[in-house]
């Protein structure tokens, strides 16, 4: 019987084909998920840019006394940000997402001052609100 031996080869490359092809399977299907299209802007009265673990800007002046919508444009593919006021009342915070994505924020400034922003996971990422 010659053929014998052929068998378990050709079964062995099967072995091998069928995780490597659910492996791409699965990959793709993330991606899909994991990494939208960054469409157009949502509506906001400011937006703060993620790219390179920094906020660009890192000042911006708003309204105190209302809520104002904060846009954030999380440009990084691979790494995940937020954005975080420490200093507002109510802890105010989007969830870590990796980019690009838009995620929204409302936050209110009761009193016109300076409140700090963050990144939860970067300690570079930091910049100042100052509401008016
Ligand atoms: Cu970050």
């Amino acid at each position: 019987m010659p053929e014998t031996p052929r068998l378990p080869r050709a079964l062995a490359r099967w072995r091998l084909a069928l995780p490597l092809g659910l492996l791409a399977l699965s990959a793709a299907s993330c991606g899909g998920d994991d990494a939208p299209e960054l469409g157009s802007p949502p509506a906001g009265d400011v937006t703060i840019t993620a790219d390179a673990a920094t906020f660009t800007p890192d000042e911006v002046e708003l309204p105190s006394g209302r809520e104002v919508v904060v846009v954030l444009e999380i440009q990084d593919g691979g790494l995940a940000h937020n954005i975080h006021f420490p200093d507002v009342s109510g802890d105010p915070k989007t969830r870590l997402e990796k980019g690009p994505r838009y995620q929204t924020l409302t936050v209110a400034f009761d009193e016109p001052g300076e409140y700090r922003y963050v990144c939860d996971l970067h300690p570079t990422m930091r910049g100042v609100a100052v509401a008016t």
